[in-house]
């Protein structure tokens, strides 16, 4: 048995869009997700997020389940919308921006109230609550003043931060102020794969500045306001290597590893971005003000690491701006998840290496690890997901190596709580260690979630 640390902390996760339906109810303004799937020729085959896992109609029985699974955590993100329908919040900071029907800086109660409900109830229970502010799903009210890319939505941010700690800032332990920004700004502003479905490089790059700035301006709030809890930022931090030893595609590598990485843990943790990335965008640099880089560089009290995939990349004339093209790896017999991702446990504990060696080894969670596999159930709904079990315990032992490298980690979330919408790839992949029958709602904990909750319960892993 590989026994972790006293204290370390197991947990699960989810995010708004993706489980808790209710797209239109409870005072509920449209987001850019909402906006995003309902196009037509919606390419989900028509699946949306209007219903997901219906969380916001049952949540006191998905948090009943989560103690019966004996987590620890619960990392779930708050809908901006839900409580902000029209985005802006009380301003503090300036006039501009959108006006809204309701009246700008309108805060819908019910959406608040729901929200300060999930608190409760995990308190109640012990378990600890770790929120995420922003898990992509802007307001379709921002976006349509220009989105991320526009300054001002970083102050807009702020002001919804305020609003969400003013209320919570009592009892959560763990705020995330943005959840993977990289797929937030390329997905969605560079691939068009994700809302709001814009392909621009440059309006992608001037949107990971404002994320990161929103991210520095709000680091900066909590402090001043005195809340309560810590405060960090979650970054998605895959392994990548080079496909071969030419020295054309050992560069691309680096830019491929500098545009996930180093351009979030440069400003971040250093104050500047990553100069040899910046050379190669060339005129797609954002504009950047003096003072920004200073904002960003706020200390934080934790790092949040999700990872999933190690991908091999080549030189390719044809590959976009980073002219890189990127196919999966795995680890001898570990073959691919039914993402197409290669499974590589070792790509972790390099990836979590990395950050303790060049970025001050801050402590770290691991807020997001898990598979999609076609599960098969039984006739009573039962799935027996060996693969998933496999794949969770080599990533946990993994993360167990890191800890015995001196990497400072402090608790590990599996992705996902339950079986939810998967964003470009719709209903399709199953992530949950609980299934949900999409037809009844029903959840069913698979075997993963029962060797799960023997982990947490030793708070160990076999070797
Ligand atoms: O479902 C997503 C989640 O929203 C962000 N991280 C990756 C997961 C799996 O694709």
């Amino acid at each position: 048995m590989l026994q972790f640390p006293n204290g370390f902390l197991w947990g699960a996760g989810t995010s708004a869009y993706q489980i808790e339906g209710a797209w239109n109810e409870g005072g509920k303004g449209e987001s850019i997700w909402d906006r995003f799937v309902h196009r037509p020729g919606n390419v989900l085959n028509n699946d949306t997020g209007d219903f997901a896992c219906d969380h916001y109609h049952r949540m006191p029985q998905d948090v009943a389940l989560m103690k019966k699974l004996g987590l620890q955590s619960y990392r779930f993100s708050i809908s901006w919308p839900r409580v902000l329908p029209e985005g802006r919040g009380p301003s503090i900071i300036s006039g501009r921006g959108p006006s809204t029907s309701s009246g700008r800086g309108a805060v819908n109660p019910k959406g608040l109230d729901f929200y300060d409900r999930l608190v409760d109830s995990l308190l109640e229970v012990d378990i600890v609550p770790n929120v995420t502010l922003n898990h992509w799903d802007l307001p379709q009210a921002l976006q349509d003043a220009g989105g991320w890319p526009n300054r001002d939505n970083a102050d807009w941010f702020v002001e919804y931060a305020r609003v969400v700690f003013d209320r919570l800032g009592d009892r959560v332990a763990l705020w995330s102020t943005h959840n993977e920004p990289w797929v937030a700004a390329f997905l969605g502003y560079a691939m068009g794969v994700h809302a709001p479905g814009i392909r621009d490089y440059a309006q992608a790059y001037q949107a990971v500045h404002h994320l990161l700035l929103s991210h520095g301006k709000t680091v900066q709030l909590f402090r001043q306001g005195g809340y309560r809890g810590e405060i960090g930022i979650v970054l998605n931090l895959e392994h990548f290597q080079p496909a071969g030893d030419r020295e054309a595609d050992l560069a691309a590598c680096e830019r491929v590893s500098q545009e996930f990485a180093n351009l979030f843990l440069d400003p971040l943790f250093k104050g500047h971005y990553p100069e040899m990335l910046f050379d190669w965008i060339g005129s797609h640099q954002p504009d950047v003000q003096a003072g920004d880089l200073g904002l960003i560089n706020q200390p934080i009290d934790f790092l949040g690491i999700n990872h999933y995939r190690t991908e091999l990349v080549a030189y390719d004339p044809d590959g976009a701006l980073l002219k890189a093209k990127t196919t999966p790896f795995s680890a001898s017999g570990w073959g691919q998840t039914e993402m197409g991702w290669g499974i590589d446990p070792p790509g972790l504990p390099a990836e979590l290496l990395n950050v303790k060696e060049n970025y001050g080894n801050p402590k770290m969670y691991i807020t997001e690890n898990g598979c999609a596999f076609p599960d098969t159930p039984d006739n009573t709904g039962f799935v027996v997901d060996e693969k998933r079990i496999d794949y969770l315990r080599a990533h946990i032992q993994a993360a167990f190596e890191a800890i015995e490298s001196g990497v400072n980690l402090q608790g590990y979330y599996a992705w996902s709580l339950m079986d939810n919408f998967e964003l470009a790839m719709g209903y399709g992949p199953r992530f949950g260690l609980v299934r949900v029958d999409y037809k009844t709602g029903q959840r069913i904990p698979k075997q993963s979630a029962r060797w799960y909750s023997e982990v947490i319960a030793q708070n160990g892993v076999d070797e």
